[in-house]
């Protein structure tokens, strides 16, 4: 028998904990978040150049003064040809990419290691696509033939040798484009591609992209060719304490363009992306008004662009102005909202010119009051599950609508009406199902443990991976929720960053709510106190509390869930957004054996019992659906690589605590 009474401190206890100071030790990478121009960095240029040409100096064991002047030269001219791209804007956010006239471009995709990150070899930049003119000629690198890897995927899980690796990989697309059209332009769009990319279109550096899970396109109109297009995309899924996430997390770090990649086309003007959200003040009027925002790319304005939802009978023109973006209200009578229960979607198209654009939009507002929190108007409970974007079965991520509805089946069958999108943006596959399937999302960004807060240029990161997450999800409904962070020690430097990242959340976005997993003041006391308080000030600034507590599991023992209260300073509704245990599926043993089903069926009894007694608790995540790779976790014969705390196992099995929860839900 177990004996819980030499259990010290619950956050003692984690493989790895947030101190809140993110230490500065990280490389400085050039690009401060999202899509950056090339030329934005020019000092990365100047000093690859630099370094290229005085490695070269330096490592020549037969320095010969004429070579050496040809290769400076033959450099700088290369850095002037690169910049004569910077003037040109090439990264443009396309929205509802998937349902645009596109190429796929996934399947095998040639690759090449470049473990040191030197972007060249032999002094040819493996992006230039080389092959020897003849016999004599010597090019240190070759995608002909070349080794491939599945595209979108994680490089990882492909290869036993790039099981860990986590530098730079270049991959290599060919394609024709017999039908190449003059009228028309064109687009590379990447749904993700972990962590840092650099995107170059047959020879050219088009930029730099940061952060690995949200979309980026780049334009290539002026670059395409009718047969032997490369598309060449170096990956770096290096961990670095100046990124996000940071250095450690509870998680694997799945490298590579792991979601698919489109050649996207479009006609010269064209609707780029698009806002479209009821207005909630109107939620009870008997013409309800649905608010849009409308961008336009393209040198064809001011022009009228025109708005239909066919099933309301709406049709309205809008103009657009010479900046290519306008505001607009529709009125809308009879509209069905959509909820859970009915998750009424809508077909809205946009037709700007010659182009067409439709998306299958749910209309329903969210808001709390007090305590509740209100959807369409009606307190909602939510019962929900935390998720990995990983298919256990693949055991890699998850990257395709199948793959989305495997989990949405199992979440189903839980009784759930939510889920939390837990650490970072998940793939698009899964948010646009959650809104055919009435499931209601809790989407967030990778703030977790050792952010580096004092740094403004993270700060930059984040807002630009949020814009790029609002961007792509503004207008699916099921998405109710953003989480500006996870469980964040409480200092300074971080309540300030949060609390700006809020302001900029929503002043991106009113529709939905705000909120962040927290912890109890109580930190690393273990867990003595029979009240938990909360009084995290950034709890100021969200619209829900939501709190992480493993009581039971780290530290304590399940049978003190019986005298614990929650205590929280604030009139907002509660998420329990995480609490749990692991369990090795298939191991039994006494309710208080350690990694046994009956152990994490137990802490869930008990779990369950005290959060429902919160006042305001307005619903649920635990920690998690199924069991996830994690490197943290490495007891052998019970973890080996996976996180335990799943109620599913990686080969599909449920474990006890998943009927546990069934039950509650069912009750609720
Ligand atoms: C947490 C983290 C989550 C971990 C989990 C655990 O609090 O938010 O990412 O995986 O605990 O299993 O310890």
């Amino acid at each position: 028998m177990r004996s819980f009474t030499n259990v010290q401190d619950d956050e003692e206890k984690r493989p790895y904990n947030d101190d809140g100071n993110g230490d500065d030790n990280g490389n400085n990478d050039v690009s401060v978040g999202g899509c950056v121009k090339i030329g934005t960095p020019p000092f990365f240029i100047i000093n690859k150049y630099y370094y290229i040409c005085v490695g070269y100096i330096m490592n020549n064991t037969n320095p010969n003064g004429m070579r050496i002047k040809n290769i400076i030269i033959s450099a700088m001219l290369a850095l002037l040809a690169n910049s004569s791209i910077d003037a040109q804007e090439r990264n443009i956010f396309i929205g509802n990419a998937l349902n645009r006239t596109n190429i796929c471009l996934n399947g095998k995709w040639e690759y090449v290691l470049d473990p040191f990150r030197t972007e060249s070899m032999g002094n040819t930049q493996i992006y230039r696509n080389a092959v020897p003119r003849d016999k004599s000629d010597r090019v240190e690198y070759s995608f002909n033939p070349a080794q491939t890897l599945w595209v979108p995927g994680s490089w990882n899980t492909q290869k036993p040798e790039l099981m860990y690796y986590e530098s730079n990989i270049w991959y290599r697309r060919l394609f024709d484009k017999p039908d190449l059209d003059d009228s028309k332009r064109y687009f590379v769009y990447v749904g993700a591609a972990n962590y840092l990319s650099t995107v170059t279109f047959n020879g050219k550096r088009l930029g730099r992209h940061e952060g690995g899970f949200t979309p980026f396109c780049y334009e290539v109109t002026d670059l395409m060719k009718k047969e032997g297009n490369f598309l060449i995309i170096g990956v770096d899924g290096g961990r670095r304490a100046d990124r996000i996430p940071a250095e450690v997390a509870d998680w694997f770090n799945h490298g590579g363009i792991t979601r698919d990649v489109l050649l996207v086309e479009t006609p010269k003007t064209f609707v780029s992306n698009y806002y479209i959200a009821l207005d909630k003040s109107t939620l009870n009027s008997k013409v309800r008004k649905i608010n849009g925002t409308l961008l336009l790319s393209g040198k064809d304005m001011p022009q009228t662009a025109r708005v239909q939802i066919p099933e309301l009978k709406i049709e309205k023109s809008v103009s657009v102005g010479t900046d290519g973006k306008t505001d607009f209200t529709l009125d809308a009578k009879r509209l069905q909202l959509w909820s859970p229960e009915n998750p009424k979607l809508y077909d809205v198209r946009i037709i700007a010119g010659s182009d067409t654009i439709s998306d299958l939009i749910g209309f329903r507002t969210i808001e709390t009051k007090g305590k509740q929190i209100l959807l369409n108007g009606e307190p909602v409970f939510l019962k929900g599950i935390c998720l990995h974007d990983e298919n256990p079965l693949r055991r890699t991520r998850a990257n395709s609508i199948e793959d989305a509805r495997l989990v949405i089946g199992w979440a189903k069958e839980l009784g759930c009406n939510f889920l939390r999108l837990a650490h970072y943006p998940h793939q698009e596959n899964l948010v646009r199902l959650a809104e055919k399937e009435g499931i209601l999302l809790w989407e967030e960004l990778p703030l977790y443990w050792g952010i580096q807060w004092h740094s403004p240029k993270v700060l930059e990161k984040a807002k630009q991976q949020f814009k790029e997450l609002i961007d792509r999800d503004y207008n699916r409904a099921s998405s109710i929720i953003w989480s500006i962070a996870n469980e964040t020690a409480v200092v300074p430097d971080r309540n300030k960053f949060l609390s700006e990242l809020a302001d900029y959340v929503r002043s991106l976005d009113s529709t939905r709510l705000l909120s962040a997993a927290c912890k109890k003041d109580q930190g690393r006391d273990g867990h003595p106190d029979a009240v938990y308080t909360y009084n995290d000030p950034i709890m100021q600034k969200l619209d829900i509390i939501s709190l992480n507590e493993y009581l039971g599991w780290y530290g304590g023992s399940p049978a003190e869930c019986r005298d614990k209260t929650f205590k929280m300073g604030l009139e907002k509704p509660v998420i329990v957004s995480e609490f749990g245990g692991g369990a090795l599926q298939g191991l039994h043993g006494d309710k208080e054996t350690v990694w046994s089903e009956e152990f994490q069926a137990y802490i869930y009894e008990e779990s369950i019992a005290m959060f429902d007694k919160i006042d305001g608790l307005s619903g649920m995540t635990p920690w998690i659906l199924c069991d996830f790779m994690s490197p943290l976790r490495q007891l052998h014969q019970v973890q080996d690589g996976w996180n335990r705390k799943g109620l599913i196992s990686e080969k599909g099995m449920k474990k006890q605590a998943f009927y546990v929860l069934k039950k509650y839900y069912e009750s609720k």
